[in-house]
């Protein structure tokens, strides 16, 4: 760990792209962590600044302007706006949330762009990419669609299959197409601007293989293997009338590579912000942190610290702390399948839970690996550890100063043996706190700032002031003084975590916010001090709370299932000759009684009119209906089929069912009551 003194800090948050709302996902990999470590460094006293801003650039935004028939502007208006509301209602205390549709980026952007440009710090290359001759444009790599050559499924993109998963180029599509006119694209030149990373491969390895192995080994390793698998040059401009213009003369139609633009969006943030901006981003006394998530690791440990490196103005992030992946219920997030947990849906869904939700998605932060969020775990920790412990602790401490003092503070006398091994104990967490904040343990940090509330929460149930208070109340005076300064060193800790927590814990212990070089202190509360109204912290969350959520996406994944059933039809079976068709004999029959087969879960034992008898057949769709929805229904039976033995019961005949790829069944029936016996043909 890089043991430098700073005299400030910048904070980046990365930028969201203004295509969607922000999703638990969003905040566990990057906003939550770095609203932590900004309040702590401001708690601290530090000079901080913490940036961040809708990410506006980039192809998803021109497809879903395309799909919604609107302008990409109305989509980034749309988003941005969503977004920006959102994490203030979270308390993301951002000094700036910007956008890279800003005049000042823009600017900053292609003053960026052109100085490197006037210094030929870009190699120039023309090459052949696809073009759609009917709607007059390049495509990029997401708006040609063909046939995946790994799994033949159709719509698979320029760029990937979404049902394979394999990465593509548009060269290995089977009959691409253009996603705007159908027509086939044609190889055309175009010329574009590449940033040579090769050239700064032996720049990055000095900077990060030997200058940074505090770095997170997750982020460590990944540039490493990005080094040794070899740098190629990257493309910074792009074909697409929906972005920074090229500021070179001539070259109208193309834009800026949305991520050439979008670090940059950092700086023109600043800008801003404050017109102090460059002693934040030109002077080495500033310590530069980076918040991403792990798919954006490449950009912003190699491709942004190398446009930095080029330019020569700048300074290089410090640390780049980048999470991994948060899964939801066991599945992936994701945006298209809309397989999330929204954060503008949760706000309304959960008022005043805004810190249970920041509490929840620290503690399982995906930090050094992909971790999971399910519905569950939040309502246990809610219920188990903020109402329990943290809500539990601060209530009683306030509720029984309340009762026995009418809210004035009473002096401590002579302290016990326990209160001293209780103070020693509280003493320790400090540094412990502090070092994993530092080191971007955020969880580990959040149990720390809790154990000032566990070890709260002991004392007075080890000590019980309620029984005590008959028999020795000055005692209770020592209990409870140590219980306010507990619970004053808990709003303190847990205000980078929970801000709106500890903003209610100071209102009712009726003090101003404290300093973080108080934390620690047994002496934060005078004596005779009178405290405010108790209220609770947290409230237990019920478990219909939680089903609605579960019954929310399992609705989601019924849904997409279906979606995807219909998308992916099976192919068709080899032909066959009318008169094969003419040896099967398929008739309307009813069913008459219907049971399970023991010991089987697909298996049910069908008593069934065919017109011509009445027969067993024994069917596997058990899953799908139960016996009593059944009886009654008339079916289709294929009569003629050899019988067959199955778990010891004769099968003579097949009940006929529509399946599709979602596994959804459904049983064939005339459209009308028929006579048992009718022939299909
Ligand atoms: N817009 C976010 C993402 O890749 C991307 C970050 C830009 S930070 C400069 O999800
Ligand atoms: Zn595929």
């Amino acid at each position: 760990m890089s043991e430098k003194k700073f005299k400030r800090y910048l904070i980046t948050s990365a930028l969201p792209y203004a295509n969607g709302p922000v999703h638990i996902g969003h905040l566990a990999g990057v906003y939550v962590p770095s609203d932590i470590y900004a309040r702590y460094q401001r708690l601290k006293g530090n000079d901080v600044i913490s940036v961040c801003g809708s990410d506006e650039h980039g192809v998803p935004i021109t497809i879903k302007a395309r799909n919604e028939g609107i302008t990409p502007q109305q989509v980034v208006d749309r988003y941005h706006a969503i977004i920006k509301d959102a994490f203030q209602r979270l308390g993301m205390s951002f000094d700036i949330y910007s956008r890279t549709s800003s005049p000042t980026h823009r600017e900053t952007a292609s003053v960026f762009f052109r100085k490197l440009y006037d210094e030929g710090k870009f190699i120039e290359q023309t090459s052949e990419q696809f073009y759609d001759e009917e709607a007059k444009t390049f495509l990029a790599d997401r708006y040609i669609v063909g046939t995946c050559p790994r799994c033949q499924s159709e719509g698979a993109y320029g760029d990937q299959c979404e049902k394979c998963g394999s990465t593509l180029s548009p060269d290995e599509l089977i009959n691409p197409k253009s996603k705007l006119s159908g027509a086939v694209p044609v190889k055309k030149a175009t010329k574009h601007w590449y940033l040579p990373l090769d050239q700064y491969d032996p720049f990055l390895r000095e900077w990060i293989l030997e200058g940074h192995k505090e770095w997170k080994s997750n982020v460590y390793g990944q540039c490493k293997s990005w080094l040794d698998t070899g740098l190629q040059p990257r493309a910074v401009s792009r074909d697409l009338d929906w972005g920074i213009p090229v500021p070179v003369e001539g070259e109208e139609g193309k834009v800026l590579y949305v991520w050439f633009d979008a670090p940059i969006g950092y700086i023109s943030a600043t800008k801003d912000l404050t017109p102090d901006w460059e002693k934040y981003w030109k002077s080495e006394d500033t310590k530069m942190v980076h918040f991403i998530g792990k798919d954006n690791i490449v950009f912003h440990c190699i491709v942004f610290p190398s446009m930095l490196k080029a330019h020569g103005d700048y300074i290089l992030p410090e640390n780049v702390p980048a999470n991994e992946f948060l899964n939801l219920e066991g599945d992936k997030i994701s945006t298209s399948k809309n397989w999330a947990v929204w954060l503008h849906e949760y706000l309304d869904e959960f008022p005043g839970k805004e810190d249970v939700l920041r509490y929840v998605l620290c503690a399982n932060a995906p930090e050094t690996k992909d971790n999971d969020f399910t519905w569950k775990d939040y309502q246990a920790r809610n219920n188990n550890e903020l109402v329990a412990i943290l809500g539990n602790f601060v209530n009683r401490a306030l509720v029984l100063t309340q009762k026995y003092y009418s809210g004035a503070v009473p002096a401590a006398g002579a302290l016990t043996e326990y209160d001293c091994a209780t103070i020693e104990e509280l003493s320790g967490i400090k540094a412990s706190l502090e070092a994993n904040i530092e080191a971007y343990r955020f969880r580990e940090a959040l149990k720390d700032a809790m154990n000032f509330a566990r070890i709260g929460n002991k004392y007075l149930a080890d000590t019980e002031p309620w029984k005590v208070v008959k028999t020795d109340p000055e005692r209770v005076k020592t209990i409870l003084n140590i219980a306010l300064q507990i619970t004053a060193n808990v709003a303190i800790a847990i205000e980078p975590f929970m801000p709106f927590s500890a903003e209610k814990i100071n209102k009712m212990l009726n003090i101003n916010k404290l300093g973080w070089e108080q934390l620690g202190s047994m002496d934060l509360i005078a004596a005779d001090h009178v405290i405010g109204k108790p209220e609770l912290l947290f409230e237990k969350i019920e478990d219909d709370v939680i089903e609605a959520q579960l019954k929310r996406l399992a609705d989601i994944k019924a849904a997409n299932a279906a979606a995807a059933a219909a998308e992916h039809v099976t192919e068709q079976k080899e032909e066959i000759s009318f008169d094969d068709f003419q040896k099967m004999d398929i008739r309307v029959s009813t069913i008459l009684e219907a049971e399970k087969v023991a010991k089987t879960k697909k298996l049910l034992k069908l008593t069934v009119d065919t017109g011509i008898d009445k027969r067993t057949i024994v069917s596997g769709i058990a899953e799908h209906f139960t016996p009593e929805e059944l009886i009654g229904r008339q079916v289709l039976v294929l009569v003629n089929l050899a019988p067959r033995e199955l778990k010891g019961i004769e099968s003579r005949g097949m009940i006929l069912m529509a399946e599709d790829a979602s596994g959804k069944l459904e049983l064939l029936a005339p459209g009308k009551k028929t006579n048992n016996g009718a022939i299909v043909g």
